[in-house]
């Protein structure tokens, strides 16, 4: 899974990038980096955890989620977001201003996250417009040539559906589709129809306090979180010993690292479910909803190549029982097939033959 990190210059985009990732990129007060950075933020899971005290001498694997930091926009200059990289990402994370500092210009004047969601959800939809808009331009040039049925009902659905949403400034989030033209537009990498986490970057004493967000409305389609970025930028440069104080004087449960890790596996209806190997135990994503033969492919494609079946046991019954043969034993431990939806938090061993 992937996730573009997106928002005006000085929001806080590369402190919340460096808190999820534990990186240390350069965070600016007076200048906006022109740079994209790129880091892995380690999903935390308790379930692993326990799944790791089992087996003790196994190396542990957790599952990831790849952060993309792109630099800001900020249309005065003449600066527009990086596009093609964003179009590429499975969610979006926009970052929103809501910290005061009066050594820190805001790019629009003063704080106003309703103000600047509302901006960069405009900004999203016009980049979807000229998308559309080119594609529907190629298209009635291939007309003289005479459409094929695919490239007519293409058209139908932008002209009819597409377009006329985003003229009227709509996010495409906010269109009920069916599968199939969900499909067809997969490959242009709408922007306003990813799914997206606005995560408002708050005063640091303001960090613990559920009421953050309060009169904030998520845009439809998408979920809000407080956090703040520069706070939680220093907890994950402490070590993991130290964090729990810390992370508890702030009236925070868990590091943002975790948080938006989870809010974004949410967002995007993903799972993990673990495999146990000879020398590691390890956790994978996959969407729910996904079939065994799905997983196996996420594992690897020869696994899912030489299918035979899924033997699969819940994870607390394996640690209940202490091993995957103790647990066919009791009768914990099922075979499934292709077709077999895998649910979160499962163990499971893939027989197949290559
Ligand atoms: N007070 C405060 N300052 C922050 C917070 N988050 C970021 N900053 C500061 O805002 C400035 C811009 O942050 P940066 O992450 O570089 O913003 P970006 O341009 O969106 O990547 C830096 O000086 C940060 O230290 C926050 O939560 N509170
Ligand atoms: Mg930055």
């Amino acid at each position: 899974m992937q996730l573009g990190i997106l928002g005006l210059p000085k929001a806080g985009k590369t402190a919340l990038f460096n808190a999820l990732t534990a990186s240390r990129q350069a965070t600016g007060k007076f200048r906006a980096s022109k740079t994209t950075n790129v880091g892995v933020a380690v999903v935390r899971d308790r379930r692993l955890e326990g799944l790791s005290d089992l087996y003790q001498l196994r190396r542990v694997v957790p599952a990831q989620v790849r952060f993309v930091d792109v630099p800001g926009i900020d249309r005065g200059r003449g600066e527009t977001l990086d596009l093609a990289e964003l179009r590429l990402m499975d969610g979006l994370v926009h970052v929103v201003r809501a910290f005061e500092d009066p050594e820190l210009l805001h790019p629009s004047g003063g704080v106003d996250p309703r103000r600047d969601i509302a901006a960069i959800g405009l900004e999203l939809i016009l980049a979807d417009y000229e998308v559309v808009e080119r594609r529907l331009e190629r298209l009635a040039q291939a007309r003289k040539r005479g459409l094929t049925d695919l490239e007519k009902r293409e058209r139908a659905l932008l002209s009819d559906r597409i377009l006329p949403a985003l003229e009227a400034e709509t996010s495409l989030r906010r269109l009920d589709l069916e599968a199939e033209d969900e499909k067809r537009l997969r490959g242009y990498g709408l922007l306003s129809r990813k799914p997206m986490l606005v995560v408002l970057n708050v005063d640091e004493d303001a960090a613990g306090d559920p009421a953050a967000v309060a009169g904030i409305d998520a845009p439809p389609g998408t979920r809000i979180l407080a956090v703040s970025a520069s706070l939680e930028e220093e907890i994950s440069r402490l070590a993991p010993a130290d964090q729990g104080d810390f992370l508890a004087e702030a009236g925070l449960g868990q590091p943002s690292a975790v948080r938006v890790v989870r809010a974004g596996y949410e967002l995007l209806g993903l799972i993990s479910f673990f495999t146990v190997g000879d020398d590691e135990i390890r956790a994978w994503t996959i969407r729910r909803g996904s079939t065994a033969l799905k997983a196996a492919g996420t594992v690897h494609s020869d696994i899912e190549r030489g299918f035979i079946r899924a033997e699969v046991t819940e994870w607390h019954e394996l640690i209940d029982a202490g091993s995957l043969p103790a647990c066919r034993e009791r009768g914990t431990l099922r075979l499934e097939g292709k077709g077999y939806q895998v649910q979160d938090g499962e163990v499971v061993h893939f027989r197949f033959n290559v």
